[in-house]
């Protein structure tokens, strides 16, 4: 029964105890470079030549040799995605699964399409990890994590939306909303898992009161909170006091956002994946 989690790098996980685990990067390309977002990236000093880059720019997802590299000498495999709905990464993981269970007996590969990304994805590892810990076996795993996604929720706050637009991840109507200074788009991973605009605010205060409204009205009741930035440590730290002020046992954590997510969230952006109170 060899366990082992694998998740694309846009989960912003670089290391993970206790189970096995694999982060598979994604790809930042600009004319000049190619950015590999695993632990040798200087996410800051990216974020940095971003802002002067010249010339188009872009990424590129895992392929399926890289997802089954990965997976190897496991025996029972759960991999976490990018939202199928703006990323090939979710197919190559599928088929790599299919792949890997042609041609390794007794293997068992199943791909989580997290229709979402960053925090959001770091509470469906951690998840899995605890139902692994627990002995569940693999079929019990995934129901689990079946049941679990539907309780588990992602918020982001943008500064801007231009290199997801640039890229046709989000229309230029809804990216032109967020070029004008001092605004930012407060939006949510819909259903489908597709990027959904819900406020426009001025100012970090005024985001921070939205996120938190937005929180309770999605059922948060004190569960578990995973906030990552990119250079926004200030106002992700803000988030948490709120939040434990009106749930003082909630567990909360924050971490820097990795290269996929840096890029196109950008400077400036927090991204919370919470749980609701039926998780
Ligand atoms: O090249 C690739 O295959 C990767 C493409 C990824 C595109 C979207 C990345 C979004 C990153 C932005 C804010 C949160 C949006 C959540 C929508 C589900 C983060």
């Amino acid at each position: 029964m060899k366990f082992k989690i694998v998740s694309d790098s846009s989960s912003n996980i670089r290391e993970f105890a206790d189970v096995p685990f694999e982060s598979v990067p994604l790809k930042i390309i600009t004319e000049e470079k190619e950015y590999v977002d695993d632990a040798a990236l200087d996410v800051t000093a990216m974020v940095e030549d971003l802002r002067t880059v010249k010339g188009k720019t872009g990424t590129s997802c895992p392929n399926v040799s890289e997802y089954l590299d990965a997976f190897e000498g496991a025996e029972n495999v759960f991999a976490v995605t990018i939202t199928s709905n703006l990323s090939g990464s979710c197919a190559a993981a599928i088929q790599a699964a299919a792949e890997y269970e042609e041609t390794h007996a007794g293997a068992h590969a199943y791909v989580v399409d997290s229709l979402s990304t960053g925090g959001e994805m770091r509470l469906l590892v951690e998840h899995l990890r605890d139902r692994i810990l627990a002995g569940d076996t693999f079929e019990q795993v995934r129901a689990s994590i079946q049941k679990y996604q539907k309780h588990t929720h992602l918020l982001f706050s943008l500064q801007s939306l231009a290199n997801l637009a640039r890229n046709g991840r989000v229309s230029p109507a809804v990216a032109k909303i967020a070029g004008v200074l001092g605004i930012r788009i407060v939006g949510t991973a819909s259903e489908e898992g597709t990027l959904q605009p819900l406020h426009k605010c001025r100012g970090e205060k005024k985001m921070l009161d939205t996120m938190v409204e937005e929180m309770l009205g999605r059922g948060f009741k004190g569960g578990k909170v995973r906030i990552s930035h990119c250079l926004n440590l200030e106002s992700a730290q803000e988030l948490k006091t709120r939040l434990l002020a009106k749930f003082p046992t909630s567990d909360i954590s924050i971490e820097p956002s990795t290269g996929l997510c840096s890029f196109y969230a950008e400077r400036g952006s927090v991204m919370v994946g919470f749980e609701d109170s039926l998780a």
